[in-house]
């Protein structure tokens, strides 16, 4: 039997490597997008004839009950929300809207039209913010530090609710940072692995960021999708921290990604106040014990080739866009 997945966010960083994963794995695979004046469809262009791409919002019941009900699917992906946390500071109602109130749409629209349909939840480790321990577990209680983890503690407590009270398969995966060449820019390592390529090849002066000091446990996102997957594939459905059990600061990611160009960050690097948090995450670091045991779940990409990934995936890309520039005006 072909299985049918239903992803929503399938334009996002996650979605793009999560729908791949499904597709090698012979899924037919749905996406949910929302409608614009344009298409904003390029991380899933190589995709496109292999997805079927439906219009639905998170901010209406209605298209979600529809679409969902079209496409029958057997498993359901919730990955769409407002995911950049200094957005939220200023859209916190909104913010609301998507990432947390938008879950339970989905949990309502699964409970209306079929209750046996598997859901994912993408939890994420912002729920820790001012961390009352650490590593952090599935046990360790949430201090939410942005409007945007303040959503995603709501989105966690309804999906184990709707599990708990109607009987849903539902997981929680409360992931850490994770990272790749598909991260949008305005997060901190893709910021840091575009600037350094286009520092080097000289199309770029400055880098401009916030706090050097704040502490992530990154990841590679093409590892965390199969995190993602195998937690619809077990018997019972549970919650669990996807991480590597590692940190290191947003300085030893810029150190890391200047020298793999051959530069001296510190010549390059200035603090600009505008990118400090009105409240920041000063460190995160996952402990995924439950994962590798009951998922069978490890990372294969380690900090130091996240990086390097990252930044010759940026060099390779703004050298063609160079060229281009180039061809362009000969
Ligand atoms: P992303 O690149 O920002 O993608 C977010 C996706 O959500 C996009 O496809 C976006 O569509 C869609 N979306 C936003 N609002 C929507 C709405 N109202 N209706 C329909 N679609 C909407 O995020 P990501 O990094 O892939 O993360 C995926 C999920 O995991 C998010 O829920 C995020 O909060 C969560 N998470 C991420 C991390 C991480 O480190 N990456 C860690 C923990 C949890 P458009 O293309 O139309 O904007
Ligand atoms: O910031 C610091 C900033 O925006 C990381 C989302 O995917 O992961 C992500 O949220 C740290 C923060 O990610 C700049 O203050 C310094 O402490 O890359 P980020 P995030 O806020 O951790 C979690 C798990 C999610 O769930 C979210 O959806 O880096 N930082 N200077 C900076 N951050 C940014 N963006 N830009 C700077 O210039």
């Amino acid at each position: 039997m072909t299985k049918r997945a239903l992803i929503t966010g399938i334009t996002g960083q996650d979605g793009s490597y999560l729908a791949k994963f499904l597709l090698e794995k012979d899924y037919e695979v749905h996406g949910m997008v929302r409608r614009a004046s344009t298409e904003n469809f390029e991380r899933i262009a190589d995709l496109r004839d292999r997805v079927q791409l439906h219009q639905a919002d998170l901010l209406d019941q209605l298209s979600l009950v529809r679409l969902i009900d079209r496409v029958r699917p057997h498993e359901l992906y919730n990955l769409a929300a407002m995911s950049f946390v200094p957005t939220s500071f200023e859209q916190p109602l909104l913010t609301g809207e998507f990432t947390g109130l938008g879950v339970t749409r989905v949990l309502e629209a699964i409970r209306q039209v079929d209750p046996k349909i598997r859901f994912y939840q993408a939890s994420s480790s912002e729920m820790f913010g001012s961390v009352r321990e650490e590593p952090q577990t599935e046990n360790t209680p949430f201090y939410p530090r942005s409007p945007y983890g303040v959503a995603k503690v709501y989105g966690h407590w309804i999906t184990v609710n709707y599990r708990e009270g109607f009987d849903i398969f539902a997981c929680s995966g409360i992931l850490f940072n994770h990272e790749s060449p598909l991260r949008g820019k305005e997060f901190v390592t893709r910021k840091i692995s575009d600037a350094a390529a286009r520092i080097k090849l000289g199309v770029q002066d400055k880098l401009y960021l916030g706090n050097l000091d704040a502490q992530r446990d990154w990841g590679f996102a093409g590892d965390y999708v199969r995190a993602m997957w195998l937690m619809l594939q077990q018997d019972k459905p549970d919650d669990y921290v996807v991480a590597t059990g590692e940190k290191h600061s947003v300085r030893q990611f810029v150190e890391l990604a200047f020298q793999h160009v051959g530069l001296d960050w510190k010549k390059y690097v200035e603090i600009d106040p505008a990118f400090y948090r009105p409240a920041d995450v000063h460190t995160l670091c996952g402990d995924a014990s439950r994962a590798h045991r009951e998922l069978g779940w490890k990372p294969e990409v380690t900090f130091p080739e996240l990086v390097r990934m990252m930044v010759d995936a940026d060099l390779k890309r703004v050298e063609k866009e160079i060229a281009d520039e180039d061809a362009a005006t000969r």
